[in-house]
């Protein structure tokens, strides 16, 4: 049994179903611990750590942000903050005020892109932006694992997109309706928990997470 220290539901959700298909039990416990500032590592370090020592238990935490190229990687450490104040429509704005900065000389362009996307589909326009790197965003996911006397030990998982130009879909939470998947032609908040557990920045992190704690146990079963 593995005790999950969160107050994201969500994130529970995301993680029974994963945690399911490996026959692991999950409990989950809102321990309410203070983050330290600094980078996922750090906070996901210090999380379980402290947690492992107060329940004398072996727990996960997780510390996840969204990471966008164009922004120099804000919000990063931030997201939590970003996303209780200015939200998705303030990195949307954030976003257009870019796209103006970097159009302003090229006024002449815009008429070749015009003529470019005279037969093409709202959804297409979103694939052929000019330059899709330049909303390129990545999801990070660091989850921290500890248990009594033994250092803690850290998993990264990240999966890559671009920031769309509106929100879309309801489901999912946070970023979720602005995180856009080229692959899918979809937003995380137009799939299912199911179809974003099949490649998400979680998934990808209690992927290797549950790889090590599976062949760590058989260890000490073979051991004891
Ligand atoms: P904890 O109690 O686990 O810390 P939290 O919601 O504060 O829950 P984090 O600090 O790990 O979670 O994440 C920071 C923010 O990043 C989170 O509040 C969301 O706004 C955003 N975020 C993280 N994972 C996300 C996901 O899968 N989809 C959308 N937004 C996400």
């Amino acid at each position: 049994m593995i005790t999950f220290i969160t107050g994201n539901k969500h994130k529970v959700k995301e993680a029974e179903e994963i945690f399911q298909k490996f026959n692991i039990e999950l409990e989950h416990m809102d321990l309410g611990y203070i983050e330290p500032q600094g980078t996922l590592e750090d906070v996901a370090k210090a999380g379980a750590k402290y947690a492992a020592e107060k329940l004398n238990k072996p727990v996960i935490v997780e510390d996840a942000g969204l990471f966008i190229k164009a922004l120099n990687w804000f919000p990063g450490t931030y997201s939590s903050f970003v996303q209780d104040t200015i939200g998705n429509k303030g990195i949307l704005n954030l976003m257009n005020d870019i796209d103006d900065a970097s159009n302003c000389d090229t006024s002449n362009n815009s008429i070749d892109i015009d003529n470019s996307t005279d037969n093409l589909t709202d959804d297409s326009i979103d694939d052929s932006i000019d330059n899709p790197k330049d909303r390129y965003a990545e999801f990070r996911s660091v989850i921290g694992y500890c248990a009594p006397n033994i250092e803690p030990k850290i998993f990264l998982g990240k999966v890559q997109g671009q920031i769309a130009f509106e929100e879309k879909g309801n489901k999912g939470f946070a970023f979720d309706p602005i995180f856009y998947v080229p692959e899918k032609n979809k937003t995380f908040g137009e799939l299912s928990t199911s179809e974003k557990n099949q490649f998400s920045h979680r998934k990808n992190s209690l992927d290797l997470f549950i790889n090590w704690y599976i062949s760590n146990n058989n260890e000490n079963n073979n051991e004891s």
